[in-house]
This record gives C-alpha cells, structure tokens and sequence, in this order.
C-alpha cells in the first residue's frame, strides 16, 4: 500500500486508491500545451477504433515509414487526407479526413484553446508492445494551426520538451486511452516523443496496443498555386 500523498489542488491528504477513483484533471503542460483526460467517452472510442480499422483496410493502409537517415519507425502511420512522408506532406491523395475527425477536432480546439480549425490532414499511429517515437519536432505543418492529439488504447508516457532543444527540460506525462491534447501557441513547435507503451493498461476489450490520431492544418492550401 503507498502512502498518502497532498493532492495537488486542495492539499487534502488523499490515498493512491482514492486517487484511482477520481477523475484526472485537465492540465495546462506549457503555455498552449493542453491535456484533457477522459476527453473521449468509451462510446466515441470504440467508434474511433472501428473508425481507424476500417480506414486502415486497403488502399492505402498502415506502413511503416522509413527515414531519410535508412531506418524504419517502429510506429505504423496510416495518413488521412494527404499522404505523409519525412518530411512533408506529398501530393498524392490518401482517404479522405472523415468529416467526423474534423467536427471532432474543431470541439477539441473550441473546449481548450478557442478559435477556428480547419484540419485537413491526420496521422494514426499504431504501436505495438515495443514501439517509440523519438524526440521530434513536428514541422512539415505550413499552418501554425494546433495539433490535435486523441490517444486510444493503452496508455504511454509522452514525454513533453522544450521548442530549443532535444534534451530537457521536459515533462512525462501518461497518456490513457480517451485523453485529449492540444498543441498550439508556443508548444507547436516543441520538441515531444513517446518513451514507452504501458501493455494491458487499455480499456479490455478495445483494441491491444496504442492507437493516436493528430489532426493537423497542413496549411497547404495557404502555399497555392494560382488556378
Ligand atoms: C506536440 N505522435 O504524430 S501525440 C506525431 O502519440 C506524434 O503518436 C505522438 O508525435 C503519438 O507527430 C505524440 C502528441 C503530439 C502530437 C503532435 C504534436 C504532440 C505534439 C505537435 C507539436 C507539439
Ligand atoms: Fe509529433
């Protein structure tokens, strides 16, 4: 049994059991940097998992990615709406966004950050047991517009940095199946990565592994050539 620990926001004196039992709460990481835990009903989940493995029937399916330095990721990316590759979008056309994503992420933004959004672009990833994203910036984005980031299955530590360096300072922070994150403002360009997958801890039955979906603006319609 742990000891009991001061609950962040009221200094009440709670157990790791009861902590359990509690909602997490909403956290601003960094300026613009926003984590809605338990954003997702199991309801939406189960029909995102659906969603996504229906989208992930042929063609165009999950690949693994490989990049330019030879490797492969061992994450498997499924691009919706535009066709993803180190490190820019390409022209050749992949399935639709479903209008669903975008309504979707259009609330997320409206519930966290405010303003428009117009994502026309998003990536799956899947990863099993033993994949990892490293530290990365996401810069193949014209549009400084958030990023959209549902997380589905079971859980990670995302590891939250700096927009300077690969290094620290950083934050951990345990992504759960359902949990929403919005990242715009100052924390767009930050370095970010996945550490590790937590196997078993996903909601049974829901799929085994990590499912994430960003929605991203690629901004391409901003860099248009004249009709
Ligand atoms: C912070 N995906 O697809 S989601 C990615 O869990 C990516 O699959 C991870 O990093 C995943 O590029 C992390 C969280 C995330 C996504 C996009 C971001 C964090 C971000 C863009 C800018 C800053
Ligand atoms: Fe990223």
């Amino acid at each position: 049994m742990s000891s009991p620990t001061r609950g962040e926001s009221t200094g009440v004196l709670r157990s790791a059991t009861v902590d359990a039992l509690l909602p997490r709460q909403r956290a601003e990481i960094a300026p613009g940097a926003v984590h809605v835990p338990g954003w997702l009903s199991a309801v939406q989940q189960r029909e995102l998992v659906t969603a996504c493995r229906d989208l992930a029937r042929p063609p165009h399916g999950m690949e693994r990615v490989r990049l330019p330095g030879g490797g492969l990721m061992s994450v498997r990316t499924l691009s919706l709406g535009r066709r993803w590759r180190p490190y820019r979008y390409t022209g050749e056309p992949v399935k639709p966004l479903p209008d669903r994503l975008v309504e979707l992420g259009r609330l997320a933004v409206a519930e966290t950050l405010g303003g428009p959004y117009d994502p026309d672009v998003a990536l799956v990833n899947f990863y099993d047991d033993a994949a990892k994203m490293g530290m990365h910036q996401d810069k193949d984005e014209l549009s400084a517009a958030p990023v959209v980031s549902l997380s589905l299955g079971d859980a990670c530590v995302f590891r939250f940095g700096n927009t300077e360096t690969r290094s620290r300072p950083w934050t951990d922070v345990r992504l759960e199946s359902g949990d929403l994150f919005v990242f715009g403002g100052p924390s767009r360009r930050a370095f970010h990565g996945v550490v590790r997958i937590l196997p078993g801890t996903g909601p049974h039955d829901l799929l085994k592994g990590r499912l994430n979906i960003t929605l991203r603006e690629s901004g391409r319609q901003l860099a248009h050539r004249l009709p």
